[in-house]
């Protein structure tokens, strides 16, 4: 192992650039290349790569703190021996960036000199064709986004369109403030140095276009530096690195955009090629945001990467189904649940064993009362009464979180597992039924349930639920709170298991429980005490009826 660190490299006769965003933490793994920082000069901004690959051990520079060429940015940790076999401050060397440099004619120099320039001079307005700048190679690259539309007005150092090579991205920043006539190219066009991009009608001071606006495309960042330049935001963004800053693809002069408005980047959508941040992204944002409409979609909002669509088809055959309302449904709540709730599950086993003796002996009369005794009726009762003495897991968040209910009635839900996807009947005043009545009511809620003969009221109201997969199988899984409860017990395969007594093992029936707890209402305490309530309660089930 070594120690690296990554200094700011050349940055085209820039004094100094304040860092404008920490792209990395201390613990991130970077790959070579991968932009740390974002530096913005009066000039321009650029994102500093990392010029190894390894582990960030330090972050040498804060948000604010003006930089300059050999400022140290932060300590990688690079795998392998140093050539010493300790530490060692290294840095790879970055070819110097040639600044750009612009000369700025007045129009009437340029009047005065029309030959030497391509432009066309009509009244006090000039016609200008922006073409392609000096992009650092012969070879094409692709044009992955229009920022304008004709008619626009653009102020100089406006990005123009986004070009896209092997490495990196850049915006073409308009040479003038000026209207835009017409757009001689489309997203996907492939370009290169010199190609026509736009027509501009300049009204104010431009730049001579025999000096292309010239963006250098890399390997390391790129500035641009010059008195007369317009200021301009030129990205010299890998690929790859442009994701870096929470995984968000986004060029300098976006998040520029979004720092002014004080836009999280993470929290939009990106609509450009391969999801990247475009500018009228930001604009819709901030648009719903004042309407008051969810800015974030239901999926691949709230800065999470939406998954990918994937082509099954490609790999083998497949048949598609649409999914049943109910399935979509239950995708929403447990989705909405999980992003909600800060989910702890806690285990235990319930020794059963007498409990099974019990119930296998009440199997005739059962019969005789035309229902089925299970196990369900009884974990229904135990968790009634432990509801009853731990009341938060009886209790539901209200007003924002501000109040607490507490239920002074016991209904506990049930999920069903039904062809037509997961149901969730509810049992009312558990606490005031019999096991007898529980039996019956377990049956035919069940029975309703996979018939589809459950009405809205009776899926309503529940304090709690209880998931049971013990016919099925299994020995143990964290359930999803059914919100607004609080609280959900896991019930998985009953087993015969050696249990050593004190003096020997003999072999004990013991029923994995998990409890799943909303962490916002209920502590470990009192989950704790639930659990180990509820074990000794089927474990000694004639404590049910104290
Ligand atoms: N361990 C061992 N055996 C168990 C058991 C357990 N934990 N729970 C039930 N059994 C046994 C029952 O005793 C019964 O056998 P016997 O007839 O010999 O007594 C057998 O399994 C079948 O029981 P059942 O499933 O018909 O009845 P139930 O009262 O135990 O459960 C119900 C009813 C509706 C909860 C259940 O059928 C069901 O649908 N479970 C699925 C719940 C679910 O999908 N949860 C996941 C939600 S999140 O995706």
């Amino acid at each position: 192992m070594s120690k690296q660190q990554v200094k700011v490299p050349d940055i085209g006769g820039s004094e100094g650039a304040e860092v404008i965003e920490l792209l990395v933490a201390v613990g991130d793994e970077v790959t070579l290349d991968q932009s740390l920082i974002v530096l913005e000069s009066d000039k321009a901004s650029m994102e500093i790569p990392s010029t190894v690959a390894g582990i960030v051990v330090e972050v040498l520079v804060a948000e604010g703190e003006q930089l300059a060429e050999g400022s140290p940015v932060v300590v990688i940790e690079v795998a392998g021996e140093s050539a010493e076999g300790e530490a060692t401050e290294l840095v790879k060397e970055i070819p110097a960036v040639e600044p750009v440099v612009e000369q700025v004619a007045r129009p009437a120099e340029l009047e005065s000199s029309p030959a030497e320039s391509p432009m066309a001079v009509t009244g006090g307005a000039v016609n200008q064709t922006v073409t392609v700048p000096d992009i650092g190679s012969d070879d094409p690259v692709e044009l992955i986004e229009v920022m304008v539309k004709t008619g626009d007005n653009v102020a100089e150092g406006d990005s123009l369109v986004v070009l896209e090579s092997d490495k990196a991205s850049m915006e073409v920043p308009s040479p003038a403030v000026g209207e835009v006539l017409e757009i001689l190219v489309k997203e996907g066009d492939s370009v290169k140095q010199g190609d026509e991009l736009l027509q501009l009608r300049t009204t104010g001071v431009i730049a001579v276009a025999a000096a292309p606006t010239s963006i250098p495309v890399p390997e390391t960042p790129v500035a641009t530096s010059a008195a007369s330049v317009p200021e301009v935001v030129v990205p010299a963004v890998d690929k790859s690195a442009s994701t870096g800053s929470g995984g968000v693809y986004a060029g300098p002069a976006v998040r520029k955009l979004a720092r002014e408005f004080g836009i999280e980047l993470g929290m939009v959508v990106g609509s450009g090629p391969r999801g990247r941040v475009v500018k009228g992204d930001l604009q819709q944002f901030v648009q719903k945001s004042l309407r008051g409409e969810s800015a974030v979609p239901a999926t691949g909002g709230a800065g999470i990467p939406a998954i990918p669509e994937i082509d099954f088809a490609k790999f083998g055959e497949v048949e598609v189904t649409a999914r049943s309302k109910l399935d979509k449904l239950t995708a929403a709540n447990m989705q909405r649940s999980w992003l909600n709730v800060p989910h702890v599950t806690q285990f235990d086993e319930a020794d059963i064993t007498e409990l099974e003796e019990f119930r296998s002996g009440l199997k005739a009369e059962a019969q005789r009362r035309d229902t089925r005794l299970t196990p369900m009726p009884f974990l229904l009762k135990a968790c009634a009464v432990a509801l009853r003495d731990n009341s938060r897991l009886n209790s539901s968040l209200a007003q924002g979180g501000a109040n607490l209910v507490y239920k002074q009635y016991i209904h506990i839900g049930m999920a069903v597992d039904t062809p037509a996807g997961l149901m969730v009947p509810v049992i009312r005043d558990v606490d005031k039924k019999t096991i007898w009545e529980l039996a019956e009511e377990v049956l035919a809620m069940a029975g309703k349930a996979r018939d589809r003969k459950l009405m809205p009221a009776d899926m309503q109201g529940g304090c709690f639920t209880i998931s049971s997969l013990g016919n099925i199988g299994g020995t143990g899984f964290t359930p999803i709170v059914n919100t607004p409860e609080v609280g959900i017990l896991g019930v998985s395969k009953a087993a015969l298991k050696p249990v050593w007594d004190g003096q020997a093992c003999t072999p004990r029936k013991l029923l994995p429980l998990a409890l799943s707890y909303d962490h916002r209402v209920v502590n470990g305490g009192d989950a704790g005490r639930f659990l180990s309530q509820l074990v000794v309660l089927l474990g000694d089930i004639r404590q049910l009826v104290m």
